[in-house]
């Protein structure tokens, strides 16, 4: 490709330490938060975990979501943007804004830590009211986003920095990528941000004595579904452009991917309602507007679902595979970076699935509050995404550390052993989810008072899956510890990225889909349509509000 700034500098050592400090909290999270999942995963199958209680469960289910899903996860997705960014423009710009940012987060981090930790704060990762945690939890966690918005402001920079260099090229399809993921995180944060600072913080430091629940969850879903494609979209990423170079083939359609990100932005954020088809208070009609849009969305996951096979096609036949499904048997298995992708996809085809039944108005009512709704999110974020950012480690790095990844061995097992607990722990969960057992709940036979055969092979063999994930977490850490502390080197490399299939005469042109302020802007409006008046409606009619309960 002809690409203006192709040969860049490696990341010197001021980046290297700023990729490193948001890895180094994110695998910090992910070890803490496995620890919590085996013994949540044993407790729930009735197995007797020391310590095991009701107040030690809501605690450790706090803990593991909000580390996994809020703290590992966005601190990979800011190493991985400030990786890419440095591949695109060379320097990093803004490294001390991108400092300051990393340690407001990392002191949010520790007071909700403490809080949860501390039994202060046991409201679970969704954070409902009238739950009542201590306001270091809500602050802390307000305080993790207000530092993720250093970070969104570096990443459209450095995107803008890299377009004005290339004039009438496009960027990257990955930095193109990473500036419609801040830009999403841009726009639904603000929901979360205005549910804890005129909501939950005032209320649970005594300021306001009720607060309203339907409104907190409004403002909480405007938040919490953008939030699931700020995970997906740095997945996407990496098998857009990484996984067929590593595959070693080329990435089918360049300009499909670059539709793919611009339309995430779009319709990203309108479609919380779908989390709340159960909640009183928002009229059908509303709900039924995001049903419609959220529709909508997995358009561009099934158009990536296609250009990424065919990709992987390429690359199997390029390394010789023939037959309809030959090609699959040659694909590089033994890289763990590209067999923990391909779990990752194979996983998350199932919780794609899963997904669409969520999403419908009436099937929804089948699942809603059952096992059912982790079993599908273990898949998703638990898995495409969780899995893709680990298998991306082993590659990221030992190419900017120039450490040699260790462990080889054990790295090669662990995808197949996150494959093996994962189809375990979930598709066992999904089933029992659809006989009716809730989430959330410390024993599935509540303590003897249900007959226990209604799941107790589901559970059980739940657990076992969650054990075998524990192994696979535990392998993780492990090789990443002793990559990091390793004495054997490499050269230093750069990131590159997959090659398209096609490249069009003359090159590529930026188009209508690279044009990000203009889809941002039309994300704005779609948002206002879609909230503007059943949120009025409830912020009118909030008038009863509830105190908090802490029952643990
Ligand atoms: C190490 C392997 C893992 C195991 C064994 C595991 C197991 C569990 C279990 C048993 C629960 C409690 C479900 C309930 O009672 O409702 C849970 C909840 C949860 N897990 Fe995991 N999990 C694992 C990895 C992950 C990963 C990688 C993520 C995301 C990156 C994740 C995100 C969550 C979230 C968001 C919750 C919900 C907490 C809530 O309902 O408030 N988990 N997990
Ligand atoms: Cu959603």
């Amino acid at each position: 490709m002809s690409d203006a700034l192709r040969n860049v500098e490696p990341a010197n050592p001021q980046e290297r330490k700023l990729i490193f400090a948001n890895f180094a909290v994110a695998i910090g999270a992910f070890a803490i938060a496995a620890a919590m999942a085996v013994m949540q995963a044993l407790s729930r199958a009735d197995v007797e975990v020391p310590g095991r209680s009701a107040r030690m469960y809501y605690m450790s289910v706090t803990a593991h979501g909000v580390l996994m899903a809020l703290v590992f996860t966005t601190f990979f997705i800011m190493a991985l943007g400030y990786a890419v960014a440095q591949r695109e423009t060379g320097r990093l710009g803004g490294m001390k804004l991108a400092w300051l940012s990393y340690w407001i987060a990392v002191v949010g981090v520790a007071m909700t830590a403490w809080s949860i930790l501390t039994f202060k704060a046991s409201v679970l990762y969704t954070f409902y009211p009238p739950l009542q945690a201590h306001p270091a939890f809500y602050i802390g966690l307000t305080l993790v986003v207000v530092g993720s918005w250093g970070w969104v402001y570096r990443m459209i920079q450095e995107w803008r920095i890299a377009r004005r260099v290339r004039g009438d090229r496009p960027v990257s399809l990955a930095m193109h990528a990473t500036a419609a993921n801040a830009m999403l995180w841009a726009l639904c944060t603000p929901g979360v941000a205005i549910e804890m600072l005129f909501h939950l913080i005032p209320w649970s430091l005594g300021i306001k004595e009720t607060v309203d629940p339907i409104l907190a969850r409004s403002l909480f879903w405007f938040f919490g579904h953008p939030l699931v494609y700020f995970w997906i979209l740095p997945a996407y990423t990496l098998w857009y452009t990484v996984l067929p170079r590593l595959a070693g083939g080329r990435l089918f359609s360049e300009p499909l991917g670059r539709m793919v990100f611009a339309i995430f932005l779009i319709i990203s954020t309108p479609v919380g309602f779908h989390h709340q088809f159960q909640d009183p208070g928002i009229p059908a009609s509303w709900k039924l507007l995001h049903t419609f849009l959220t529709m909508a969305i997995s358009f561009p996951s099934l158009v990536t679902a296609f250009t990424i096979c065919a990709s992987l096609e390429v690359a199997g036949r390029m390394r010789g595979g023939k037959g309809l499904f030959g090609w699959i048997r040659t694909l590089p298995w033994g890289d763990p970076t590209v067999s923990a992708i391909l779990f990752a996809m194979l996983l998350f085809l199932v919780g794609g699935f899963g997904g669409a039944v969520n999403a419908a108005y009436a099937l929804n009512s089948v699942v809603h509050n059952t096992a059912w709704v982790f079993a599908h999110f273990h898949l998703t974020v638990g898995s495409a995404a969780a899995l893709t950012f680990m298998g991306a480690m082993y590659w990221l790095v030992p190419l900017i550390s120039g450490r040699k990844l260790a462990l080889r061995r054990i790295a090669q097992i662990q995808p197949l052993l996150w494959f093996i607990g994962m189809s375990l722990f979930s598709f066992t969960t999904h089933l029992a989810g659809l006989k009716g057992l809730p989430r959330r709940v410390m024993s599935t036979s509540y303590s003897g008072a249900l007959p226990a055969q209604l799941w107790e092979v589901h559970t059980l063999l739940s657990a076992i899956g969650g054990v075998v994930l524990f192994v696979s977490a535990v392998a993780f850490v492990f090789v990443m510890i002793a990559t990091f502390t390793n004495k054997q080197t490499e050269p230093v490399g750069t990131i590159e990225y997959a090659e398209p299939l096609h490249v069009p005469e003359g090159g590529f042109r930026v188009m209508i889909w690279d044009r990000l302020g203009f889809w941002f802007v039309i994300g704005v409006v779609l948002v206002i349509i879609a909230y503007a008046i059943p949120l009025y409606d409830l912020i009118s009619l909030e008038r009863f509000g509830s105190p908090g309960f802490r029952p643990y």
